[in-house]
């Protein structure tokens, strides 16, 4: 790599060896050592890189983001550093299983779903294409609760990811360490030499902001970007004088309310709870990242921030860090006497939010006076900024105050709306795919899209081939790149030269029998893991993904129910063998999501024991479901069920990681599903539903009895339901999710394409039975995925907003 390169195998076994007792040494801890020697080889790359930024770049991008789902580093890491051979010999040399130890490895579960995946895939990108782009987050201490299933429940744990509170990835740089102000007043005061106005925020209570640095490795380029991940601590461990006056209690509590910032990851991802302490961890966030900044630009540049907003340029993951544009503005105004118009340029010229999602109650807004106790000054500016903002509103609506209370940053009810606050700040306002980018501008921001239309791009999400592919599915990484050289690791449209075998039948089946046997795999682990036995001849039909209503797993448990009750009919003719597997997590106070996964697990519990079922339909739901699972579950995978109410998922990524390891999609004209459709064709996509449009028109005239009415399969499913055959002993548990469907304020609609998604389900398994004309499919699935490498989405969002220099 370069000339400080260390002897990897020597420092392997230093770290292998630095056990008192290698007598209890156990897979963690080989894992651990792993980990440490690797760490250690890429910091001089780490350090170059470093270097570059500070004394090369032009420019520099900050991904600020309340979530980083990385999973494991281990694999990926040795991937990118192109050292996997190294230390696999080095491994069997010692008789030990590389294997067994990267599955000792810990997920860094510190994100809730799409959003956080979508963020930790960035950060890959970003380093492969050597981009100058920084990621800030939080480093909690439990990420993501660990799901259980109890007699069918979701039982959640805490992820005590941090064994013994220390991630042998990161590096603590407590030099970089900042403080963050909460709650207390404000006061204005004419300093006597200037003259000049200004606001003192007095809190009573400052909290510590230590960074520890997460590396991330680019493909085989000798870069490694930094993720910053900030941990809370007390000021002092003990306050000195409460300690003496005897509070000793007192004084251990105020540092347990400093460290309670970052305890623990919010598990919500569809609503917003208002809880202070979230508030307190956005703010923590966003001040300690932008002092950061800030205190950087200082040292090189002192207080000259003329040229800042050509140097700088801060991409908002949603909503949940966009208290950054009242900061920035706090800290050039009340730290570096800027005056309130250069300020204000400085922020709308390097403040750019994406949104992530359309469902109303995702939307953020904080009461204003849980603001004012939190974050007085802060709260101060948003006023002051809504004040300016609103006159440009009358300027453009001249007289419509009713438009001018429906664009307010702070609403009738005291509420400040976060979205407002981000497009007001920001110069760019992106969605993450075609479909979710125009309904931004139609309907969401329909009125900011007339006052800035310039603001508004779309930017469909992509997903990281180096693990999604090469590192998840190392059959298919090897077929590749016999077939086609190694370049589409780093340009995945290169998998379009595939097409060129999509009739060639030993392809095919070598393509089918990589399939199998990563099926195999799944089998394997699902068996062990559940006692459950799975044909690898049926069809493997996966959704797995968050719990929600609108993700609409009820839609596939009712097809699931379908298929039982044809075959107790005995209308079995043609029958398509499937295993349907479930996984995802539900929001612990989400009762409906809840019951869902007990209905999942119910209906598994009575089909997978009925002897009349056998092989011809399986049911499983996989606990726990993450990153790591997916890694198994996504090249294991036929059919790729992506199934939500068209107009509500933003975009989705699952889909897009099935798509490239050649599972076929059913779907609706959904988010990205839209654009993948369009890459494939409708050959070669199971295509149903409703479309937005069509979804929304739909709105007051929706009666799901009639179409109960009209169709005998819905009555036999029903039937079953209401008779209890899923709930024998639990009579009438899923009442509420039978009701809810049949509401016709259903807003997800379920019924309305239940008919549609049977026959389409139908098609796909019709389609399955033919296993040369499947697997075609399923090549060119892989073969056209290569516009939803999230390498292509970097370089569209540097290209239209970041426009840095690489540092290849
Ligand atoms: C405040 C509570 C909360 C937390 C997280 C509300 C909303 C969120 C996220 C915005 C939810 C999320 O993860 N959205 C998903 O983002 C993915 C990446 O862009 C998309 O692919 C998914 O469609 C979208 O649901």
């Amino acid at each position: 790599m370069n000339n400080e390169q260390i002897d990897l195998k020597a420092s392997l076994l230093h770290y292998l060896q630095n056990q008192l007792d290698r007598r209890f040494t156990t897979e963690q801890d080989y894992n651990r050592a792993v980990a440490s020697a690797i760490r250690d080889y890429l910091m001089p790359a780490w350090r170059e890189t470093l270097a570059r930024h500070h004394h090369q770049e032009k420019r520099h991008a900050y991904y600020l983001s309340m979530e980083f789902l990385i999973g494991r580093s281990l694999v990926n890491n040795m991937q990118n550093l192109g050292i996997e051979n190294e230390v696999t010999q080095a491994f069997n040399e010692l008789g030990l299983s590389l294997e067994s130890i990267q599955q000792a490895e810990a997920d860094a579960g510190l994100g809730n779903g799409g959003l956080g995946r979508l963020a930790a895939c960035f950060m890959d990108s970003c380093a492969s294409l050597a981009l100058p782009v920084t990621g800030y987050g939080l480093r909690y201490e439990y990420g993501l609760f660990r799901q259980l299933i109890k007699n069918g429940h979701q039982i959640e744990t805490p992820d005590c990811w941090l064994e013994f509170n220390s991630y042998p990835w990161e590096v603590n740089r407590k030099e970089y360490t900042c403080k963050v102000k909460f709650g207390g007043h404000c006061w204005t005061h004419k300093d006597p030499d200037t003259g000049r106005f200004e606001v003192i925020w007095q809190a009573d209570e400052e909290v510590l902001a230590v960074p520890f640095d997460v590396p991330i490795v680019g493909y085989q380029n000798n870069t490694v970007n930094t993720l910053r991940l900030w941990d809370a601590n007390a000021t002092e461990a003990f306050k000195l004088d409460e300690f003496n006056a005897g509070d000793y209690f007192e004084a251990v509590a105020t540092n347990n309310s400093a460290k309670s910032i970052t305890m623990v990851l919010y598990p919500n991802d569809s609503n917003q709870n208002g809880k202070t302490l979230r508030l307190r961890q956005q703010y923590f966030l966003v001040s300690a990242s932008l002092q950061d900044v800030l205190t950087h630009w200082v040292k090189k540049h002192g207080i000259d921030f003329s040229q800042f907003a050509q140097a700088n340029v801060f991409q908002l993951n949603d909503t949940h860090p966009s208290l950054a544009v009242a900061e920035l503005m706090r800290l050039l105004i009340d730290e570096y006497q800027l005056e309130w118009n250069q300020a204000w340029l400085i922020v709308t010229q390097t403040m750019a939010y994406t949104n992530h999602t359309l469902l109303p109650e995702a939307l953020e807004s904080w009461p204003v006076e849980m603001m004012r106790t939190l974050l007085p000054r802060p709260l101060e500016i948003i006023e002051e900024i809504n004040r300016h903002f609103l006159v440009q509103v009358s300027y453009k609506w001249p007289g419509e105050l009713d438009k001018q209370r429906q664009l307010s940053i702070i609403d009738g009810y005291g509420m400040v709306k976060m979205a407002h606050l981000a497009i007001v700040g920001s110069f760019s306002v992106n969605g993450v795919a075609a479909l979710h980018s125009e309904l931004l501008k139609s309907k969401l921001f329909n009125h900011f899209y007339q006052l800035w239309p310039h603001k508004f791009n779309n930017k469909t999400n992509g997903v990281t081939p180096r693990r999604w592919i090469a590192a998840a599915n190392p059959a298919l990484r090897n077929l590749l790149n016999d077939t086609l050289g190694s370049d589409w690791i780093t340009n995945l449209n290169q998998l379009e030269q595939l097409e060129a075998y999509q009739n060639d039948s030993a392809f095919l089946a070598r393509w089918r029998e990589i399939k199998q046997n990563n099926k195999q795999r799944l089998a394997d682990f699902v068996a062990q893991q559940t006692g459950i036995e799975l044909n690898i001849e049926a069809m493997f039909d996966v959704q797995v993904k968050r719990i929600h209503q609108y993700k609409r797993q009820i839609l596939n448990v009712l097809h699931v129910i379908h298929l039982y009750s044809q075959i107790k009919k005995g209308q079995t003719d043609n029958w398509t063998n499937r295993v349907v597997i479930f996984g995802g997590k539900a929001a612990p106070g989400y009762w409906m999501a809840k019951q869902t996964i007990k209905l999942i697990n119910n209906v598994a519990q009575i089909v997978n024991k009925d002897r009349d079922v056998g092989d011809k339909l399986k049911v499983v739901f996989y606990p726990d479901y993450r990153v790591s699972a997916m890694e198994m579950v996504c090249p294991a995978t036929d059919l790729s069920e992506q199934i939500s109410t068209a107009g509500k998922e933003a975009s989705g990524t699952g889909n897009m990681k099935f798509m490239m390891n050649g599972a076929l999609t059913i779907g609706t004209l959904d988010g990205a599903n839209v654009e993948m459709l369009e890459a494939l064709g409708q050959q070669n996509f199971f295509l149903f539903g409703l479309e937005a449009h069509q979804i929304q028109a739909l709105e007051g005239h929706y009666q799901p009895q009639d179409l109960i009415n009209q169709d005998t399969d819905l009555q036999a499913i029903f039937h079953l339901l209401e008779v209890g055959h899923f709930s024998l002993f639990e009579s009438g548990i899923f009442d509420p999710l039978i009701a809810s469907s049949k509401d016709p304020a259903d807003p997800w609609k379920t019924l309305a394409d239940f008919r549609s998604y049977i026959d389409a389900q139908a098609q796909a398994a019709q389609a399955y039975r033919d296993p040369q004309a499947w697997s075609r499919m399923s090549l060119l699935n892989c073969a056209r995925s290569g516009r939803f490498s999230a390498d292509r989405t970097i370089q569209d969002y540097n290209r239209d907003i970041w426009k840095l220099n690489d540092l290849k």
